[in-house]
């Protein structure tokens, strides 16, 4: 183990740390973000990573965590791709002794089951998005939502503090959800259903990813209207796709979710592997963008 007096990010390396960390997989831009942070930071480092990619499968993060307490890594992170169902496994950490991180999305399970969750707080992003699209719609219309993974904790976060600012604009109505599984292809394809069904009537639309907003862009187009005009647009993330469609007038506004959560991962990391205490919930900073300042924003975009 590394003396804790001695823990310095920018200058030192950390070759006796390992840690394995269980991937959800590569649907978004946010994730693929995600994944290099990670993967960045362990280089810079110095510290041993064993990365585990479960194409979207929770039982593959679960046997990637079997493996992580079988080959003894000092610490262990997931990014759970559903909510419940993790109990069992996280119990079999705990008795391995091995310090649990939950990176970007929370798991349900009690409180020592993991040893902190880095990640950012998905119902207020919900709540920002709502009240993005009521300013953006005076506080009247009809929104279709696209959904994230079924399950998932940002999907429930976000649809949760959407659905709570709602109930502060009587005359904003949600008329249609569709689950897009954060996927910009699957955006297009079920914005175009809800089109198909819908036709003129849709006012907004909220997509829980920027990927299925740039897919939900396309439909609209194809279906001969104007996004970001004659349907209003608000999603989350801010990627640069998305300051890119922004500029364009085609997004009207993106709520941050920051991914680049490298750094705080390896920190934390090293804390609990020398038994500093650290916070039960470390959250980013994270800000709300516009078409108005998108233009400037972009240069400064790192994902
Ligand atoms: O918003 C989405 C990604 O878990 C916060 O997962 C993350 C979400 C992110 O696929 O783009």
């Amino acid at each position: 183990a590394v003396a804790p007096s001695s823990l310095d990010l920018k200058t030192k390396t950390y070759p006796e740390l390992v840690v394995g960390f269980a991937q959800i997989g590569a649907e978004s831009e946010w994730r693929t973000a995600n994944t290099r942070s990670i993967q960045d930071t362990a280089n810079q480092l110095g510290v041993e990573l064993a990365l585990s990619d479960a194409q979207q499968q929770q039982e593959n993060q679960i046997k990637a965590i079997r493996s992580f307490i079988a080959q003894g890594v000092d610490v262990i992170g997931v990014s759970p791709v559903v909510e419940t169902g993790w109990d069992e496994v996280f119990a079999e950490v705990k008795q391995a002794g091995i310090p649990l991180i939950l990176l970007d999305r929370n798991a349900n399970v009690p409180d020592d089951l993991y040893s902190v969750r880095i990640g950012s707080d998905f119902v207020e992003e919900g709540r920002r998005a709502c009240g993005e699209m009521a300013r953006l719609l005076d506080g009247q219309g009809a929104i279709v939502v696209l959904e994230g993974t079924q399950g998932s904790a940002p999907m429930i976060g976000r649809g949760t503090g959407f659905q709570e600012c709602l109930q502060s604009y009587p005359a904003l109505h949600i008329i249609d959800s569709q689950s897009g599984d954060f996927i910009r292809a699957r955006g297009k394809e079920e914005m175009a259903a809800l089109l198909q069904k819908h036709g003129n009537s849709i006012d907004g639309v909220f997509a829980q990813n920027d990927d299925m907003a740039l897919g939900a862009i396309e439909a609209i187009e194809e279906y001969g209207l104007r996004p970001g005009v004659d349907i209003k647009i608000v999603s989350i993330d801010a990627v640069r796709a998305a300051f890119e469609a922004m500029i364009d007038g085609k997004l009207n506004a993106t709520i941050e979710c920051n991914p680049l959560l490298g750094p705080l991962f390896f920190a934390t990391a090293l804390n609990l592997a020398n038994g500093i205490p650290v916070e039960k919930w470390i959250k980013p900073d994270e800000g709300i963008y516009r078409q108005d300042t998108a233009a400037q924003e972009l240069s400064k975009r790192e994902y």
